[in-house]
């Protein structure tokens, strides 16, 4: 499997119900890399263009608000097959139905609050990477 870039995000509840270190230590348990990290807000346009694909869906506006409503922690992680590798890490995007032992599974409670986003492929992860680290 080739190296891959991912672009990960800790969204503001994560931040908020301080898990980061453990969020951090999971992806490096795995064996990935971290290349960058940084603690921020992230402006508007920047939700705009991450969610681009989502635009008109019904909960778009409250995930654009949600999303820019508080601290995240924005990070780009390397490593064999980063992308599928953090998206299961993840788990999956309801945390209810997220597994248990999964970031969702685990820290999440409801949909709009998921505790993390993650690039879902290597053109997004390189599109996303653009957008918060140009
Ligand atoms: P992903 O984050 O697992 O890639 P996407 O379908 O790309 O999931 O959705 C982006 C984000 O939008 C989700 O992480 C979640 O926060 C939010 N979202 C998706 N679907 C819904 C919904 O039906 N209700 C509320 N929020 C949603
Ligand atoms: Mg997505």
């Amino acid at each position: 499997m080739a190296v891959e870039k991912t672009y990960l995000m800790i969204k503001p509840d994560g931040v908020r119900n301080r898990h980061i270190g453990e969020i951090i230590n999971r992806f490096e348990r795995a064996g990935l890399s971290l290349e960058r990290l940084e603690l921020g807000l992230v402006t508007d346009e920047q939700a705009k263009a991450n969610y681009a694909e989502h635009e008109g869906k019904p909960f778009y506006a409250g995930l654009i608000s949600y999303i820019t409503s508080g601290t995240v922690v924005k990070m780009v992680v390397s490593g064999e097959g980063a992308v599928s590798k953090c998206r299961q890490l993840m788990g999956a995007t309801d945390p209810s139905s997220a597994a248990p032992g999964t970031i969702r599974g685990d820290f999440g409670l409801i949909m709009d609050e998921n505790v993390i986003h993650g690039s879902d492929s290597t053109e997004s992860a390189a599109r996303e990477i653009g957008i918060f680290f140009s």
